[in-house]
């Protein structure tokens, strides 16, 4: 065996025009990394050179992924890359694999300077599929602006990277390996951890899990079916679902992790996770929750599949927040969700006279507020609930939160949900969505909307649908300005608000690896009538959205991808 130090190689390369982060980190085609040329080691040296190397010599940095195709490549590339650029220890997930709630909290834990995730998400995955690479800082949250900002600007520019190709890393075994390198004084180390037992004892610690086992395994207990799209939380629903609070085998589907998520697209909506809705339908489980591909998005359902919204979600667990013992202990700061994220949670939140707070998409938005203590639990309508035990979204974290609300009402899912409406009247939401559409048909639909929604006649103009009518009261493209260090962030969507309180939001997405997604949100508030049919109630809206942007006619479709 060869034990003199590996060498630490000094490659020439040359830039990519395209390597700006999105919403989440930089997703791609898996054919554009495997094609372009050094495109992974530009970027990850990017990220690299983007930490001061004060900073960076000697760290701790967390790499995990959620098991697709070529994460494993990647990885191997991460850690050749992050020893040559001066990582002192390196924390990475049993077989590469990490969920992304739980890289954030391994970072935590480990007091890493932070973590790369591969992930695309919710995106398909395999050789015709994506691949993310998304990078979180110390707190544990996704990089804000300034930090993506800085990696893409140095993408922009590079001209070399730093490898050590030698490096073998062995992903299966636990425990610590070490490597010596050329001119270097300390080894270098990797610890390969159980990434599912950090986080399960992370969950020991916030839920009562004695009352969980109750509910799930005693003698009135419920039955729940939770699907794990195949993505990289089947593990940890086994082991905490199953193995410790005594859920039956079968209560959780699709748990083993594969490369290409079984050829289905691990998306926890009403069209993606069709299997876990069509077997609640007719069959016996009171509870179901689906998780993406990573296991930060989550899908709650009740009895015969009903749908829980993500805006309602949110807004229940907030009314209910109490149920789970680490708010007992911790105390309720504020609330948070992304701007378009329906405001069911607003109505808790003045009840309860708890601040709330209205974000642009994206997690990186919450952390700042989790950080300076002013924030503890938020929601998107893009399926993400988490509270500030970590600075991600955390999928499995919602349904035992929504499990505890459950074993202290001791309820079912849908007379929580009707109760929450009777109290709080109901903010009927729905999110068309039109996929791949042309770039430049896209940004010119949005501009020519700016343009007329920023015109002073556009307020108090009238739109009629049938009978019903609806005067603009408001319109502007949101703009935040954060609380904490008054950073400013523009462009985050359009919006027109009604004076019955009706919005329609137009944006475009900023996680899609092909052509533009051009999302519009429809949100409708009875105070009343709160049993309603969703898109009964929002179908004057649609129309009004379709009709004012000329979508149909720009683009030459005639109905959305998907409606959720
Ligand atoms: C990411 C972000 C979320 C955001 C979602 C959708 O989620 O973390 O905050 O809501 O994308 O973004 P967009 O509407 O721009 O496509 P994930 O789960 O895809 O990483």
């Amino acid at each position: 065996m060869d034990n003199s130090p590996l060498r630490v190689l000094t490659v020439p390369t040359f830039p990519y025009a395209d390597q700006r982060p999105g919403t989440n980190g930089l997703r791609r085609k898996v054919h554009v990394f495997q094609s372009r040329r050094n495109y992974l080691h530009n970027f990850i040296q990017s990220i690299f050179s983007s930490i001061d190397l004060r900073d960076r010599q000697g760290s701790t940095v967390v790499v995990g992924g959620d098991g697709r195709f070529f994460n494993q490549t990647a990885i191997e590339v991460i850690v050749q890359m992050a020893a040559a650029n001066g990582v002192g220890r390196l924390i990475v997930g049993h077989h590469g694999l990490m969920s992304t709630p739980a890289c954030s909290c391994v970072i935590r834990k480990f007091k890493a300077i932070g973590g790369i995730i591969l992930t695309a998400s919710h995106n398909p995955a395999g050789p015709d599929g994506d691949l993310g690479i998304k990078f979180n800082t110390a707190n544990g949250g996704p990089a804000n602006d300034t930090v993506t900002n800085k990696i893409y600007q140095i993408s922009r520019t590079i001209e070399e990277f730093a490898i050590c190709p030698g490096l073998r890393l062995d992903l299966t075994t636990l425990g610590k390996q070490t490597f010596d390198l050329e001119n270097k004084f300390k080894p270098f180390i990797v610890e390969i951890v159980d990434a599912v037992e950090s986080y399960a004892n992370l969950m020991r610690n916030i839920f009562d899990f004695a009352a969980l086992k109750e509910l799930l395994s005693g003698e009135n207990h419920i039955t729940i079916r939770l699907d794990a799209m195949h993505g990289v939380v089947g593990p940890y629903v086994k082991r905490i679902l199953c193995e410790e609070l005594g859920c039956p085998a079968n209560s959780a589907v699709n748990c083993v992790p594969m490369e290409d998520f079984g050829g289905q697209c691990p998306d926890p909506n009403l069209i993606h996770a069709a299997d876990l809705v069509d077997s609640m339908r007719d069959g016996e489980p009171d509870f179901g929750a689906a998780f993406d591909g990573d296991g930060d998005r989550n899908m709650i359902l009740g009895k015969h599949g009903l749908f829980v919204s993500p805006s309602d979600s949110v807004a229940v667990i907030a009314d209910n927040i109490f149920c789970i013992p680490y708010f007992q202990h911790r105390g309720v700061r504020g609330f948070a969700r992304s701007m378009p994220t329906s405001a069911a949670l607003d109505r808790v939140a003045k009840a309860t006279k708890i601040e709330l707070y209205e974000t642009p998409t994206g997690w990186k938005f919450f952390g700042n507020l989790m950080d300076a203590g002013r924030l503890s639990l938020c929601g998107e309508e893009s399926f993400g609930t988490s509270g500030d035990h970590i600075r991600e979204k955390d999928g499995l974290w919602a349904a035992l939160a929504w499990l505890s609300i459950l074993a202290t009402r001791r309820q079912s899912v849908e007379d929580i949900l009707k109760y929450h409406w009777l109290k709080y009247g109901r903010n009927y939401y729905t999110r068309y969505d039109y996929e791949n559409i042309d770039i430049d048909a896209a940004c010119e639909m949005m501009e020519d909307l700016e343009i007329m929604i920023a015109d002073k006649s556009f307020v108090k103009r009238r739109f009629a649908v049938e009978d019903k009518i609806y005067q603009v009261e408001k319109a502007d493209n949101f703009e935040y300005t954060d609380p904490v260090d008054s950073s400013i962030t523009r462009n985050q969507g359009l919006r027109i608000n009604f004076s019955d309180g009706s919005r329609i939001i137009y944006r475009l997405s900023g996680t899609s690896s092909g052509g533009a997604t051009v999302r519009i949100y429809l949100e409708s508030y009875e105070k009343e009538h709160v049993f309603q049919e969703t898109q009964v109630v929002l179908s004057p809206l649609a129309t009004i959205a379709i009709k004012i942007s000329q979508l149909h006619h720009r683009t030459g479709r005639t109905g959305p991808s998907v409606i959720t």
